[in-house]
């Protein structure tokens, strides 16, 4: 029998690079991950997998039909994952029209592509809980309406429904599951959980060194999210693409926190014991007569979704998925990896 090919996009990022790590781990099939040519170079989660022989490198870019087209034509993958896209919400409101290029229209140009050359092809596109946006009621299911709340939560719910349309029309296993917040150590930096782990240890060695340092500066810190490890989330979505029919699920932790939770949880690591005072822009966290975090406006968003949490039952029953890794010690190992790399 011939190795199966498995796609995957953004593979340079969190998940992509954790869906590689799986995939390597638990299968014997060949993987190739997309990137972007860019001038300076993005591989710091798959450097590791750099010479792996089972892993290659493809240069392609989701706003390019073309390029899709061509890889998916030449590979004939048995698996496409696509966990490209302009994932950052708050930026969606700056470039929306990019923000919906790259996670909506892209999307169809992936399931052309598949229709064309693939058929046979599995397709999975990262869906958010951003979809579900002003919720109606708590914990959400798979059969809570689409409400979202900014230009990245509309862009990813017209993706969910141009994947169901390709499913009923070309009879694609081609699956949206719908994720909910989901971080590690290899999160990006702009994201409110690697930038609470990343600054507290900057903040933490420069109180140990005795030099000056800037106070964290957060918007919102009384959003809920719903916090999983991105490790349980790929292997929830290997499952979901190997069921018998294309089916989606919710994938979640069932738990929700605040922001400001999540920032005490990476301080008691840090076994800082400081103060929080006051309240609204004027709230601030003190220690030892010094500001350690405050808020700025600048970061609160046009739109904010205030309180998500995911009901994960269909998973747990069907898929048999059972996350490994709780909140406490998600937080934990970020702000523990960050301040071994200070
Ligand atoms: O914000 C609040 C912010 O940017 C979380 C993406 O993976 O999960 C992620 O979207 C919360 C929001 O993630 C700051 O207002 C306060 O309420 O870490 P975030 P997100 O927007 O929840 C979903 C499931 C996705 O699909 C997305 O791709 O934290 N917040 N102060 C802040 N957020 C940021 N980024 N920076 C702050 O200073």
């Amino acid at each position: 029998m011939m190795t199966k090919k498995v796609l995957i996009t953004g593979v340079t990022g969190q998940d992509g690079s954790y869906m590689a790590d799986f995939l390597l781990e638990e299968t014997d099939f060949q993987i190739f991950g997309m990137v972007r040519r860019t001038s300076t170079n993005n591989n710091k989660n798959i450097t590791h997998l750099l010479n792996n022989p089972r892993f290659k490198l493809v240069t392609g870019d989701l706003t390019d039909s073309q390029s899709i087209d061509n890889i998916v034509r030449e590979i004939q993958p048995d698996y496409f994952i696509n966990l490209a896209a302009q994932s950052f919400v708050g930026a969606s409101w700056q470039i929306p029209e990019q923000t919906f290029d790259i996670d909506a229209v892209g999307v169809i140009r992936c399931l052309e592509a598949i229709r064309k050359h693939a058929p046979n092809c599995r397709f999975y596109n990262a869906g958010s809980s951003e979809e579900l946006g002003n919720v109606d009621y708590s914990p959400q299911d798979e059969k809570h309406p689409l409400k979202p709340r900014s230009p990245y939560g509309a862009a990813k719910a017209a993706a969910r429904h141009i994947v169901k349309v390709y499913r009923e029309s070309y009879n694609l296993f081609a699956i949206q599951g719908l994720l909910y917040n989901h971080e590690s150590p290899r999160r990006g930096e702009e994201f409110v959980t690697r930038k609470i782990t990343k600054q507290l240890a900057q903040i933490k060695k420069s109180i140990e060194e005795n030099i000056d340092f800037k106070p964290l500066q957060l918007g919102n810190i009384y959003a809920k999210r719903d916090w999983s490890h991105a490790k349980d989330f790929v292997k929830g979505i290997w499952l979901m693409l190997n069921q018998k029919k294309p089916m989606e699920y919710i994938l979640a932790s069932g738990k929700t926190y605040t922001v400001k939770d999540f920032i005490n949880k990476s301080l008691e690591f840090f076994d800082i014991n400081g103060i929080w005072i006051k309240e609204g822009l004027e709230e601030k966290f003190i220690y030892q007569n010094k500001i350690l975090i405050e808020i700025n406006p600048e970061f609160y968003r046009p739109a904010e979704v205030d309180l998500l949490l995911g009901n994960a039952n269909n998973a747990k029953k069907i898929l048999n998925w059972t996350p490994q890794i709780s909140f406490s010690d998600l937080v934990k190992e970020m702000s523990k990896n960050d301040l071994m790399n200070m």
